[in-house]
């Protein structure tokens, strides 16, 4: 993909998602017709269906040879990432957008030949876009974000993480996550993956932990953090693969490691 064609490709999609913002804006006091998927909280409403469904319709039209991998599964099912490929998350965070009216996003990731290219993450109420072209910066509405702080430590690190880590889990010791929430600052957590990225990449968080996460939830954010020289992978510190759910850490350079050591200490 050459700088034409990004560009080309950003300021298509970068309408697109104003335009399902406030699709979703004028639709969100509607009967949002609530049903769960692989448990009582794991909810999805029309408008997530409806809202992939825009743009997946729009990518076929304009984009006829581009391939898509989608939560609500209006998308393909790939196996490899040759080719463009656009992550779509209609909207990360359904439970808030549920619940709080607030705090979700539109997180759209665009890879090519397994490279993040482009990236947006929409905070709809907010009306804040996070937005990236790979190696031309990284942007919060029209303000440049700065590459991330070096001399950051986990004692004066905010990490985004939820409660499941202090429960009985599959993946950790949660004694040592315990200790570990007591080394840090202060922990959040904002029951959106996608905008708990753009916060590392905006400096406001340091790094955000998750059990099991797919593509969709994290695509956008992790093109976003690499261009401010974030590191994403899973909580191993492996690299990302946009193919499979995993765990996932995303975190400031400066701490990025030493997370990966105090997890390693409790992994099963
Ligand atoms: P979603 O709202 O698009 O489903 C909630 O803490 C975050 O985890 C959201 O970004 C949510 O995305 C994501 N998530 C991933 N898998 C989930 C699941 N099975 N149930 C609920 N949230 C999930
Ligand atoms: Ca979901
Ligand atoms: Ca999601
Ligand atoms: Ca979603």
């Amino acid at each position: 993909m050459n700088q034409q064609q990004r560009q080309e490709i950003y300021e298509t999609a970068k309408n697109w998602i104003y335009e399902a913002g406030n699709l979703i804006r004028e639709h969100m006091d509607e009967p949002l017709g609530i049903e769960t998927k692989s448990n009582p909280n794991d909810l999805v409403t029309v408008l997530d269906k409806q809202t992939e469904k825009f743009f997946v319709d729009r990518i076929h039209q304009y984009y006829p040879e581009h391939h898509i991998i989608g939560e609500e599964g209006y998308g393909d099912t790939l196996s490899e990432v040759d080719g463009t490929i656009w992550i779509i998350d209609p909207i990360d965070g359904t439970m808030n957008f549920v619940h709080q009216k607030r705090t979700f996003a539109i997180s759209i990731g665009i890879l090519h030949n397994g490279v993040g290219e482009i990236g947006f993450i929409y905070d709809v109420m907010g009306d804040v876009l996070y937005h990236v072209k790979r190696g031309e910066g990284a942007f919060k509405n029209n303000t440049k974000l700065a590459p991330l702080d070096k001399e950051k430590k986990l004692e004066e690190a905010i990490v985004g993480m939820n409660h499941f880590w202090l429960c009985e889990n599959k993946l950790v010791d949660y004694p040592v996550m315990q200790k570990f929430v007591r080394k840090v600052r202060g922990t959040r957590s904002h029951g959106s993956a996608s905008l708990e990225l753009a916060y590392i990449a905006e400096g406001v968080q340091d790094a955000y932990l998750a059990l099991s996460l797919s593509p969709w939830d994290v695509a956008a954010g992790i093109i976003l953090n690499e261009e401010v020289g974030g590191i994403a992978g899973d909580i191993d510190g492996n690299p990302w693969n946009p193919l499979e759910r995993s765990s996932s850490l995303v975190a400031n350079p400066a701490i990025h490691q030493s997370i990966v050591e105090f997890i390693k200490e409790g992994r099963k």
